[in-house]
């Protein structure tokens, strides 16, 4: 299902397992091809460690801009196709490793409580591996409930976070 006007939708990419660096590059691409879509632009990649389980290998977390005209649900759906495609365990553990995670962050300016989806992702607002990539690539942005961007990135530390070269 399309809409009529594309959105700007925000997208977190991240991944620990099987080469995180190159699932993330290879994850953008696959945004490339997603239908009624185009891939705006996306930040650097960034590492971190890992929020959750300590004993997983650190995370490659990027974020990517998108316009879609796709409706909410089918946009989550291609993204879920793409995490398998990449070889996600959907049943493995909650904040475990994971070869592909996408998360849809933002929505134009909605908000949006739906079974399954729930937007501005929960945790947007606290996370530096997703605050950092996102005032790079939107400095000013308001998150809708929470803030600019730069408000939110003052409260997290950003102290282990690096770029990716
Ligand atoms: N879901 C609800 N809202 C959304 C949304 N806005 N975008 C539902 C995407 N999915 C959404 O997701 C579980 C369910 O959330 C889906 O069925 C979907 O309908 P999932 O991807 O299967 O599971 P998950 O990712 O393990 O769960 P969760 O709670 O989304 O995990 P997070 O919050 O993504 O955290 N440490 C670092 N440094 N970097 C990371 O990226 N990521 C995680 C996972 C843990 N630690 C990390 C990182
Ligand atoms: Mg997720």
């Amino acid at each position: 299902m399309v809409a009529k006007a594309p959105t700007r939708v925000f997208i977190g990419l991240g991944s620990n397992l099987a080469g995180p660096a190159q699932q993330v590059r290879q994850a953008l691409r696959a945004l490339v091809g997603l239908p009624a879509t185009r891939l705006q632009a996306h930040s650097s990649l960034y590492r971190s460690p890992p929020m959750g389980p300590r004993w997983q290998p650190d995370y490659v977390n990027a974020v990517a801009e998108l316009r879609t005209a796709l409706m909410p649900y089918a946009l989550l759906a291609a993204l879920q196709r793409i995490e398998s495609h990449q070889g996600r365990n959907r049943n493995s553990l909650h904040w475990g490793p994971r070869t592909l995670d996408l998360d849809i962050l933002l929505w134009g300016r909605r908000r949006l409580k739906l079974p399954g989806l729930i937007v501005p992702h929960p945790g947007v607002a606290q996370r530096a591996f997703v605050l950092y990539p996102l005032a790079e690539l939107a400095p000013g942005l308001d998150v809708p409930g929470c803030g600019r961007v730069e408000q939110l990135l003052a409260h997290v530390d950003g102290g282990t976070l690096t770029r990716v070269g």
